[in-house]
């Protein structure tokens, strides 16, 4: 049931899972390569598929290839008035799985080949993914680049060459690889073995580490503060914004916004008491992301 936190998913979960997380901006293909994943999945077996809570799908694959079971865990993106909900969701499941001792195999990260320009939410979802992981998931995480059956391929490539230099390169520098997807189901498997085969070190990820270890509350997390950032940067664009345009279905949409971003704001608050008691100190136990560009121009992170 919709925004009732039950922890029946992890506990339907076995330990030799093979647990992949799928995440991305908005409309950057992850319901794509999920459709034909499953797709092609059902026809040589098995696939039970739910969503325990608000911004995630859980999709069991049991085949008949593979003796062990392949969960795909879909994240919805931050874009939208949900992203407090979807937070909340996605840091709840990845604390239950680590707390039963799961770990993730690794991360598809989508990204939209097509797009001249990457905009600001994409980048916005960039950030909150490095929040959540943190670097060492890094070595476990595929950026996916779709639409290549849709785009010229040198536009598509020069795209991939800006979307590195601007964005991507501390990522590679640190482990994480570019696979691209054609819209097949053999090009979505292939990327999903050469991380299934992969046989690294599985970490937790900087939220598990921070949710079970160091007993924060989900707000508290990097990626609680990111979003927190966020929106307080909106809300100060907003109130600008509505200064030049005080009447008109644009100002309405604004008032709209801002009335979401109070709430979300609220919602995400550290009350001050905790502070004192919060390691955020804690460079020897838990890392700071390095490699998120521009990331203190656009939000204060
Ligand atoms: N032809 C083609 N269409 C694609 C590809 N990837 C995504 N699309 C289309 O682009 C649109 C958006 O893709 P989705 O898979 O819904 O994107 P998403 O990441 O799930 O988006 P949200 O659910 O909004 O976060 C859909 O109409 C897809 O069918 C691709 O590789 N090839
Ligand atoms: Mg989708």
């Amino acid at each position: 049931m919709a925004g009732v936190y039950t922890m029946s998913m992890a506990e339907d979960l076995l330990p030799d899972d093979i647990l992949i997380a799928m995440m991305g901006p908005p409309d950057s293909g992850k319901d794509r390569i999920l459709d034909v994943v499953l797709q092609g999945a059902r026809t040589g077996g098995q696939v039970l598929s739910q969503s325990p809570l608000p911004g995630i799908q859980i999709h069991i694959i049991i085949s008949t290839v593979r003796s062990q079971r392949l969960v795909l865990a879909y994240f919805a993106d931050f874009d939208d008035v949900n992203n407090v909900a979807v937070l909340q969701g996605i840091s709840h499941w990845l604390k239950a799985t680590y707390e039963r001792g799961l770990r993730l195999t690794g991360i598809l990260y989508t990204h939209r080949i097509s797009d001249i320009a990457p905009k600001i939410w994409n980048l916005k979802d960039l950030f909150i993914f490095g929040r959540l992981c943190g670097d060492r998931a890094l070595a476990r995480t595929v950026i996916v680049t779709t639409m290549w059956n849709e785009v010229d391929k040198s536009k598509g490539e020069s795209h991939e060459r800006m979307m590195i230099e601007i964005s991507w390169e501390e990522m590679l520098k640190r482990g994480c690889r570019i696979a691209r997807f054609d819209d097949t189901f053999r090009s979505a498997t292939g990327i999903l073995d050469k991380l299934i085969d992969s046989d690294g070190e599985k970490e937790p990820l900087l939220v598990q580490e921070e949710l079970v270890d160091l007993k924060m509350l989900w707000n508290e997390t990097q990626a609680g503060r990111l979003l927190y950032a966020s929106w307080h940067v909106a809300l100060k664009e907003d109130k600008a914004r509505l200064k030049d345009t005080q009447q008109g279905p644009d100002a309405e949409l604004i008032r709209e916004r801002m009335r979401w971003g109070t709430l979300a704001m609220k919602e995400l608050e550290i009350p001050p008491e905790r502070y004192s008691v919060l390691p955020f100190a804690k460079e020897k136990t838990i890392e700071m992301v390095k490699w998120i560009p521009f990331c203190q121009n656009n939000f204060s992170c």
